[in-house]
């Protein structure tokens, strides 16, 4: 059983020979005590030097005994009134519980959660009464980032705020049928539900430790770019114990630390378990996450035992009892505290005849009474001030609680604690009397489903104490605003140049993009506002050129000699620098695009984020964060760059994004386009910015993304009297073929529409007339056909509205064709509003490394794969003859790979 054998705390450590062992350790014991603590180290510092030298491969112990990190004596004087605060928190316990109790009533049963927050309760009620500063302090409001599931804890304070009615309350998790009057409350923090109230949206596990990191670092982001001074802002997460294994919770510690971000701390809830049960049986998770988070480069405080045990501590010369709670695995400390005072005595402190000593003159009570350190005033409040006057390194404080605490025994420390939302009469009633209640069992009994809520009178000295604490630093959180201030939108000029084509030049629809930025860039009052996001591929995407000018932002400036320094586009790093160079790190672009894209919001400052990444490791990888974004109503533009399955090929499998298309349409605050042409880029970004943030629009909060391609093509100068809304609401009609014909109507989006102009030319030779649709968004064309649909659905006495998609396509004639570099999926979203015959071409499966010619024939959508695939349409509509398909198919040696041609080579980044 090894869990961390580089841990010398490791509940198990192996030990070939104790005897020898024990002398060791008897010498150093003799040298402390004859010589001195300091003796002690001298000797201990040189054998680790002389281990080193041996290559015994001793680790550096990144592990503290199992203690508190601050001593007793280093504790400062809680400055609060302890007995006046504790008062409030218990009723603010109660009515959380019983919200959530109430939810669950016959017919209802809606769930919620009772015991994290529970365990959680004074973690926060220390931060809102003494750190957290709210939105009218003069130096800026804190950012709380609060445990998802510990939402009935806020909703409960505010009620006693009066921000929340007991009817509010009552319409927990009943949003929309909403019983009583007043406005829903959403099962967890969803700023997109409630918009006045909650800010980062957290309950996916592990998204708020990345998103907390990444405000932080965009507060300091701001400050550089002198915007706002947002020194004095602390980020504040609450995070499970459990939720720390998820990756993400995880994967940007460095970032923090090397960045050295002191206005974030992290306070994980250690209460030992998670869903299922404990999150370390077997092991400690504290020590885990001390070792892990020192080594990551963070400030660790860990806050383990309560007041109780300090003089216990204090009498405990020999080591032995800091020695049995290092060697005590979490599973025990669990059942411990499902069990009495005597079982502790029996099965914790028995287990060495010095600790039982210890405790011999306590009462099994007293024994019981010790408490944990994460629901004592002191020592949270003691942690806190630690690590917010902590300069240089973020901080996480990790506080051992009990899961379900003051619950009863039914709760407390339970497998199934996270998920019992119910409470027997019993539990009721003993959870009223632990929470000092003024409810009397009559009350209760009245209507166990329905126990009431607690509030006194707004004259009581405890309320007026909270309102105090919160008027003193500068009002009421979780809180929302949205007031920012007003800036410029760019000039036509911005837009020219993608707008005039390329002439004789191949541009890809990137590098026109790119382009395009350059200008955006140069624009008065937004030029300024603007957040280029690139993981690592600036170079691929031809963003390079913006190194010397934009600057890459770095906190420290840049201390090196740069390799390029004498180049024209040199590597500069700058504090206030424009870019975030993410590294190689889809999610922790995806945290910083949230981020910035909430500025708005949460700083009144807009930024706009203009996230450029490699199409396929976009949204595949980060969907859950895309949503995130989505939930707490972030603005910005995603750039799946050398997107399609065709244009990247010879990247292969891994590279070729044939789907993000799809995951996009799944995101209700995503706009997703797929132009082909740079002035479709043009107008499409024009549009997204005075969506976002040109007042008019009655849904501003969204993301727009747009795939750009690497395909080098001669791009067209934008037609005179171009058909802006049907470039923006999703297709316009590109080319009609005024000749005599059959005709078909080919609908292409993306890269793929030079191969529908192609298949436009063969389809002359055999006497069709088709005419080309560039589709820049298949999307919002589906969405604007459901939304007709729904009209027609539920009004059917009305007359029912066109899609625009039936409205553009009715008088257009011949049967209709689909195609895109995408999966069939993407074409098919539109499916239901094509009049008449609709076929569609795609590329589904997976890509795989090849030219890009002949990825497109191996799919079946080049250019004369459209022109035979318009045939057989033709031949169903019984307007040509059943052998022509034949006969193209042999012409164009249709499944011959070697044969196709269209596009140009090359497929690389
Ligand atoms: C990504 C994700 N996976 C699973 C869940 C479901 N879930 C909600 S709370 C929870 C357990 C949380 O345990 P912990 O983080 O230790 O928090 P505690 O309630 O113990 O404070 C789980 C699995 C989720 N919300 N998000
Ligand atoms: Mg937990």
């Amino acid at each position: 059983m090894s869990f961390n054998d580089q841990d010398p705390f490791a509940p198990v450590t192996a030990d070939l020979d104790p005897q020898e062992t024990a002398e060791w350790l008897e010498s150093l014991d003799a040298v402390a005590a004859k010589h001195g603590r300091g003796r002690a180290r001298e000797i201990m510092q040189s054998l680790l030097r002389r281990s080193h030298e041996l290559q015994l491969n001793v680790p550096l112990v990144p592990t503290t005994d199992y203690i508190n990190t601050i001593s007793p004596e280093d504790e400062p004087k809680f400055p609060g009134d302890e007995a006046i605060e504790r008062t409030y928190r218990a009723w603010m316990r109660w009515n959380a519980a019983v919200m959530v109790h109430r939810a669950q009533r016959p017919g209802i049963a809606v769930g919620g959660h009772i015991s994290s927050f529970a365990s959680s309760a004074s973690l926060y009620e220390v931060g809102f009464n003494h750190f957290f500063n709210g939105h009218d302090h003069p130096a800026g409001a804190d950012q709380i980032f609060v445990q998802g599931h510990a939402s009935p804890g806020p909703y409960a304070r505010a009620f006693l705020e009066g921000r929340i009615s007991a009817d509010e309350m009552d319409n927990f998790r009943q949003e929309k049928s909403r019983p009583k009057p007043g406005r829903g409350l959403p099962s967890y923090p969803h700023p997109r539900l409630m918009p006045d109230f909650w800010q980062f949206p957290t309950v996916s596990m592990g998204l708020g430790p990345i998103n907390a990191i990444y405000q932080a670092q965009f507060n300091r982001y701001l400050q550089g770019r002198g915007f706002k001074d947002t020194s004095a802002q602390h980020v504040w997460a609450f995070l499970g114990d459990g939720e720390l294994d998820e990756v993400e919770s995880r994967g940007a510690l460095q970032l923090a630390a090397n960045e050295g971000l002191d206005n974030l701390t992290f306070v994980v809830n250690a209460n030992l378990q998670r869903l299922d049960g404990p999150v370390r049986g077997n092991g400690k998770i504290i020590q885990e996450l001390e070792s892990f988070f020192r080594g990551a480069g963070w400030n660790v405080i860990k806050v383990i035992w309560g007041r109780e045990w300090d003089a216990l501590l204090a009498n405990d010369h020999d080591g032995a009892l800091v020695n049995l709670m290092n060697r005590t695995p979490d599973g025990d400390y669990q059942t411990y505290k499902t069990e009495s005072g005597a079982f502790v005595r029996e099965n914790f402190f028995a287990r060495d005849p010095r600790t039982l000593k210890l405790v011999e003159g306590m009462t099994d009570d007293a024994i019981w009474d010790l408490k944990r350190g994460g629901h004592d005033y002191n020592k949270i409040f003691a942690a806190y001030q630690a690590a917010v006057n902590h300069k240089g390194q973020p901080t996480v404080i990790i506080a051992k609680t009990i899961k379900g605490y003051g619950l009863g025994k039914s709760f407390e420390g339970r497998n199934a604690t996270h998920q019992m939302k119910k409470m027997t009469l019993e539990n009721l009633k003993d959870f009223r009397d632990a929470m000092r209640v003024p409810i009397s069992d009559a009350q209760l009994e009245a209507d166990p489903y329905q126990p009431p809520y607690f509030k006194p009178s707004e004259d009581s000295p405890e309320l007026q104490y909270m309102h105090e604490r919160r008027r003193e630093l500068g009002g009421y959180l979780p809180e929302r605003r949205t007031n920012f201030v007003s800036f410029a939108l760019p000039e036509e000029k911005a837009y020219a140049v993608p707008r005039a084509g390329s002439g004789n030049q191949e541009v890809a629809t990137t590098m026109a993009f790119v382009r395009m930025l350059k200008d955006l860039l140069k624009a008065d009052g937004t030029g300024e506002r603007i957040q280029m996001i690139i993981p690592d591929e600036a170079r691929t995407f031809g963003m390079d050129a913006f190194f010397p000018t934009a600057k890459i932002y770095n906190p420290n400036g840049q201390k090196y000699m740069s390799v390029d320094r004498d180049l024209l586009l040199s590597y500069k790093e700058a504090n206030n620098g424009q870019i975030l160079h993410t590294g190689i790190n889809e999610a922790g672009s995806m945290a910083a695009f949230t981020a910035s894209g909430t500025s708005y919001a949460t700083h009144g400052q807009p930024i706009i984020p203009i996230y450029v990444f490699y199409s396929m490791f976009g949204f595949q990888r980060t969907a859950d964060q895309v949503w995130l974004a989505g939930d707490q109503m972030a603005r910005g533009f995603m750039i799946g760059a050398t997107a399609g399955r065709t244009t990247l090929t010879g990247e292969g499998l891994q590279h070729a994004d044939g789907h993000s298309l799809v995951i996009a349409s799944t995101n209700a605050a995503v706009v997703a386009y797929d132009p082909a042409y740079g002035y479709e880029i043009a107008h499409i970004t024009k549009a997204g910015l005075e969506r976002m943030y040109g007042g008019n629009h009655p849904d501003p909060n969204v993301m727009y993304y747009l795939t750009v391609y690497n395909e080098p093509m001669l791009q067209p100068a934008e037609p005179e009297n171009v058909d802006v809304e049907g470039i923006l609401r999703g297709m316009h009609l590109i080319s009609k073929n005024p000749a005599d014909g059959h005709k078909a109507q080919i609908l292409a989006s993306g890269v793929s529409v030079p191969w529908a102009l192609e298949a436009q030319q063969l389809l002359i030779e055999w006497g069709v007339s088709a005419d080309v649709w560039s589709v820049t968004s298949w999307g919002e064309l589906r969405r604007d056909g459901l939304v007709c649909d729904e009209k027609k659905f539920l009004y059917p006495n009305e007359v029912a509205p066109m899609s625009y998609v039936t409205q553009r396509l009715a008088d257009s004639k011949g049967p209709k064709l689909g195609v895109s570099d995408f999966m069939h999926a993407v074409p098919d979203m539109i499916r239901p509003w094509v009049p008449g015959s609709y076929a569609t071409l795609g590329a589904d499966g997976f890509g795989f490394s090849d030219t890009r010619p002949a990825a497109r024939r191996h799919f079946k959508i080049d250019g004369p794969s459209i022109a035979v695939r318009v045939l057989e349409q033709l031949v169903e509509k019984e307007k040509i003859a059943p052998s022509v398909p034949q006969q193209a198919i042999d012409k164009y040696r249709l499944h011959d790979v070697n044969a196709g041609t269209s596009g140009s080579a090359g497929g690389d980044a």
